[in-house]
């Protein structure tokens, strides 16, 4: 076996087992997972099928000046991922992309993951932290709640997914999102930026379908915001989520992205139309500084701050330029008006 391979098979594995402090009940995980892949398909996965859960919001409460509690749920909540095409996804809190987190680096994570979907287990990878994968990303069964503990050290823009087996079904189901550790003394360039936005790229398949996910292409690439704080734009991943509302910026403005690609398997070449790149910082890492960047290339999983200036009023699409994925749905729209409010003038689409 290859060291890829071995490696894989200890993830494969590793997910499977349970939590040496017996955190996550497994006994019948078996019995789960034949159910599920005979369900997989493109119709409704049979235990799924009346399961509708309104978003949950998502729980952060610091406890410490170095510590944080966080709750989230596993759940399963109908999306509109295109008009007049409903996707049962499987989600962290009812969001896919699920919500961004942000903590501080240095922080330690308490996290406590609720799965409320009545038939399958779920679990939390995130890649912001130093963790033993067996233990700290163990499934947790349905209806049943698992906490884990881990540092957050290293600042950045990173993904969070579940890493329940097969991962790239409830990754592409749904179980993604971003997680930004924030760096101790910031960026060097953080005086400068009037505004700031979360940005993820997603891809959509067919429903629940392995064989589709594995060796299709995606039917839907698309956007999202996420809310870095209330009353902030928080989008799903849906085809035009973000041309139909675009994001604001004022004339002048030196806007600050933190983009995140989640896959599961397309890379993005993020790009704005109209500008470029005055600074960039690489996984979101101060010390990966670059500039004058024209499109920034974010593997499965890879993220980054983008700062950029708006010099002109008018519509400003962000995409992937990769184009065959633009008209699957990834673009943006980023206005600039005046004052930074919204003039009602028609968006350029791409
Ligand atoms: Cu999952």
């Amino acid at each position: 076996m290859g060291k890829i391979a071995k490696f894989a098979a200890v993830i494969v594995s590793s997910v499977m087992l349970l939590s040496a402090c017996g955190k996550a009940d497994l006994s019948n995980e078996k019995a789960v997972k034949a159910e599920a892949s005979k369900n997989a398909g493109s119709t409704v996965f049979g235990p799924h099928e009346h399961v509708n859960q309104k978003p949950t919001p998502v729980k952060i409460n610091r406890i410490g000046e170095h510590e944080v509690n966080i709750e989230m749920t596993s759940q399963i909540t109908d999306i509109e991922i295109s008009k007049g095409d409903m996707y049962k996804a499987w989600t962290f809190n009812g969001e896919a992309p699920g919500p961004v987190i942000v903590v501080n680096q240095g922080d330690k994570i308490n996290f406590t993951l609720k799965n409320i979907d009545p038939a399958i287990p779920h679990s939390m990878d995130f890649h912001a932290v130093h963790a033993s994968p067996s233990e700290d990303f163990a499934n947790v069964m349905p209806d049943h709640t698992g906490t884990f503990s881990y540092p957050a050290d290293n600042p950045g823009v990173f993904m969070y997914h579940c890493g329940t087996k097969p991962v790239l079904s409830h990754i592409a189901n749904g179980m993604h999102g971003t997680i930004i550790v924030k760096p101790t003394s910031g960026y060097p360039t953080d005086s400068e930026v009037d505004r700031e936005y979360v940005i993820v790229q997603n891809e959509w398949y067919k429903y629940n379908d392995l064989e589709d996910f594995t060796n299709g292409t995606p039917k839907y690439v698309v956007f999202s915001a996420k809310a870095l704080k209330d009353g902030d734009i928080n989008t799903n991943g849906t085809v035009g989520a973000l041309v139909d509302k675009p994001l604001l910026a004022k004339v002048g403005d030196k806007v600050r992205f933190y983009v995140m690609n989640v896959g599961p398997n397309e890379v993005s070449s993020f790009h704005v139309v109209g500008t470029m790149f005055d600074d960039v910082y690489l996984d979101g890492n101060p010390f990966n500084h670059m500039k004058g960047m024209q499109t920034i290339m974010l593997p499965a999983s890879g993220g980054a701050v983008v700062e950029f200036t708006v010099t002109k009023e008018g519509s400003y699409p962000f995409v992937t330029h990769q184009f065959n994925h633009v008209t699957k749905g990834a673009a943006g729209a980023l206005k600039v008006t005046k004052d930074g409010h919204d003039d009602g003038s028609e968006v350029m689409s791409h």
